[in-house]
């Protein structure tokens, strides 16, 4: 049996930047010596993996583009990463044994609903992320991608001051509605914040054991 790469899944509503998240993600978890894969979910379109693909494989050269998969779910998004998540197992059973030392595979959902959960056959670890542009009530008004994820992401920091939205306002109210769970404010677009939450991913998720790393030293020492 080829061996279980770490999974994160990355849901929240259309267009709160799960996508941006990846691009500004997979740059920081390279820093930190992790290789990481992408599976992007979405209902009709490809078009988030291709995106992908430009900036991550093509231009930056970070990972190869063949790593960079889209699934096109064709119905509700969060019955492809909860209720049957078949079609994306299938896709990481084979990136499991084309590449077994890779230290992470990404998930990200289809934009949907605050009640997005993945299924934990499919994630190890769950991270929501939301806008600000939906206004500062978001938190308070709960759902169970706020309430259950591991890490709550708080995106688009940089339009709180066009839409009114109260960043304290919205850190209180993570804090209660998620005691003792962690909750990180970014920017999608210039990438602030972002490093904290591939630290969370390190930590909680990965221990801070790039494993691509140690095998390619392992395999240069001979
Ligand atoms: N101003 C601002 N715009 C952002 C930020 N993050 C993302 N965006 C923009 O928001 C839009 C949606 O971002 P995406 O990353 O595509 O969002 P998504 O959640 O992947 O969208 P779907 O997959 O379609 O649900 C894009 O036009 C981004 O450029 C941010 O921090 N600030
Ligand atoms: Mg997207």
């Amino acid at each position: 049996m080829a061996r279980r790469i770490p999974r994160v899944g990355i849901g929240g509503p259309v267009g709160s930047g799960k996508t941006r998240l990846i691009e500004q993600l997979v740059p920081a978890l390279t820093r930190k010596g992790y290789r990481c894969c992408i599976i992007s979910n979405d209902v009709v379109s490809k078009e988030d993996a291709q995106r992908m693909q430009r900036i991550l494989a093509t231009e930056a050269k970070l990972m190869p583009e063949n790593m960079i998969i889209g699934i096109a779910t064709g119905g509700c998004p969060h019955t492809a990463v909860r209720e049957d998540p078949s079609i994306n197992l299938a896709v990481i059973d084979e990136i499991e044994h084309k590449d077994p030392t890779l230290d992470l595979i990404i998930i990200e959902s289809g934009g949907d609903n605050t009640m997005t959960t993945f299924s934990s056959e499919l994630a190890d670890y769950f991270i929501y992320i939301v806008d600000v542009a939906g206004g500062d009530k978001y938190p308070r008004k709960r759902g169970l991608g706020i309430e259950s994820c591991d890490l709550l992401v708080i995106n688009k920091i940089d339009l709180a001051p066009h839409v009114g939205a109260d960043l304290s306002v919205m850190a209180r109210d993570a804090k209660a509605v998620r005691p003792g769970k962690p909750v990180e404010f970014v920017n999608c677009r210039t990438g602030d914040g972002v490093e904290r939450v591939a630290d969370h991913l390190a930590e909680g998720l990965l221990f801070d054991k790039p494993v691509s790393q140690k095998r390619r030293k392992a395999a240069r020492r001979g």
